[in-house]
């Protein structure tokens, strides 16, 4: 891979990283599981129309014949191709880095648009209605203008009233949770009785993506202080908690994030790392630093994409096998105490 992609999301003031919104989560997730690299352009609300007539994007609906814009949109710029819409944007992903996690596993189709639907149906109202102060409370200025213009005028109603907190909060906010019960139930045990992760089993696709970018929306816009992301840690036996805990390594935002294990540091890992790793199945258990030769002044970022994968797979399998390692037995390699030159790094995670 040659260039990075360009990511469009919107930027918001609820976290540092301005990441909040859960459609162009969907696709950011899908882009960190593969460790593709990508840099993200941050574009206001009002401007997302004016960016998509520039860049040929297309519009992802039609109201009164009049095309409706939206964000995420991913621009290739080693293809040219232009996407809109996040599970287009996992098809395209797919099909173009084919040795990556599919987000879209081959004869899941059907299925993962069947999930996205009834996940509209089943969640998409009571999350809006308590979930639209946060969000407009976590916008920039300009952002929060257009948000409360377009919303009150779709709902006729002041923002304020359309879910006041009190009895009307309360009972979308038990939709919200009954949703996700079911969603639960459906997935539910393994015949093995243990608890499956994700919506498939063992490995995530579409349909956790989408239950993830919408529990990060709730903790970013709501906050974990609130009582929305108190009664979800806690919901169905705490398995909300757990999905995100699984998760917190997909849940970043243009960052390397930081790998340690019980025996102590190993390194940093960066996206195309991630890849590696998932493909040997090593899970958090390892990491690898790398400098990009000649100029050695690189890391295992973007440039580093060819390296990681034709390189350092081989070399960890051949080295390593398919079983995790520890610490310990990488002693004969040269640790990388201090990998960004003074710029402390948090361990505990994303730096
Ligand atoms: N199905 C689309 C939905 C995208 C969407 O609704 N995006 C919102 C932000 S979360 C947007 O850009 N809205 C533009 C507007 O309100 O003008 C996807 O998954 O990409």
């Amino acid at each position: 891979m040659a260039k990075s992609l360009i990511f469009y999301d919107i930027p918001g003031l609820a976290s540092p990283s301005k990441a909040w919104s859960s459609n162009p989560f969907k696709a950011r997730l899908v882009l960190n599981m593969k460790g593709i690299p990508y840099e993200t352009v941050w574009v206001e609300y009002p401007d997302i129309a004016s960016l998509c007539k520039k860049i040929n994007a297309e519009p992802t609906s039609f109201e009164n014949d009049v095309p409706q814009y939206t964000l995420p949109i991913l621009q290739d710029p080693n293809t040219g191709a232009v996407v809109s819409e996040s599970f287009k944007i996992a098809r395209y992903l797919d099909e173009t880095y084919p040795s990556t996690i599919k987000a879209i596993p081959d004869g899941t189709e059907a299925f993962q648009e069947m999930f996205l639907a009834i996940f509209g149906e089943k969640m998409i109202s009571p999350l809006i209605h308590t979930m639209i102060l946060p969000t407009v409370r976590a916008l920039t200025p300009r952002g929060a203008e257009y948000f409360r213009r377009t919303r009150e005028k779709a709902f006729g109603r002041k923002l304020e009233e359309i879910a006041p907190e009190g009895a009307v909060w309360d009972e979308h906010w038990r939709g919200v949770l009954a949703g996700l019960s079911a969603i639960q139930s459906w997935i539910g045990a393994g015949k093995d009785g243990k608890e499956r992760m994700f919506v498939m089993g063992d490995v995530p696709s579409f349909a956790d993506v989408v239950l993830i970018s919408h529990l990060v929306w709730l903790k970013i816009v709501g906050g974990v202080d609130s009582k929305a992301w108190k009664d979800l840690m806690e919901a169905d036996g705490g398995r909300w908690k757990r999905l995100m805990e699984r998760s917190e390594k997909w849940i970043w935002v243009d960052k390397p994030d930081v790998v340690t294990n019980p025996e102590g540091v190993i390194g940093t890992v960066y996206p195309a790392a991630r890849v590696v790793f998932d493909w040997l199945g090593l899970d958090n258990n390892i990491g690898i630093y790398v400098r990009n030769p000649p100029e050695n002044t690189g890391h295992c970022g973007v440039s580093a994409w060819h390296v990681m994968l034709q390189d350092i797979q081989p070399f960890v399998l051949e080295e390593f096998g398919l079983t995790p390692h520890q610490h310990g037995e990488l002693h004969r390699y040269v640790t990388v105490p201090d990998p960004y030159g003074g710029v402390p790094v948090d361990h505990d995670g994303p730096a």
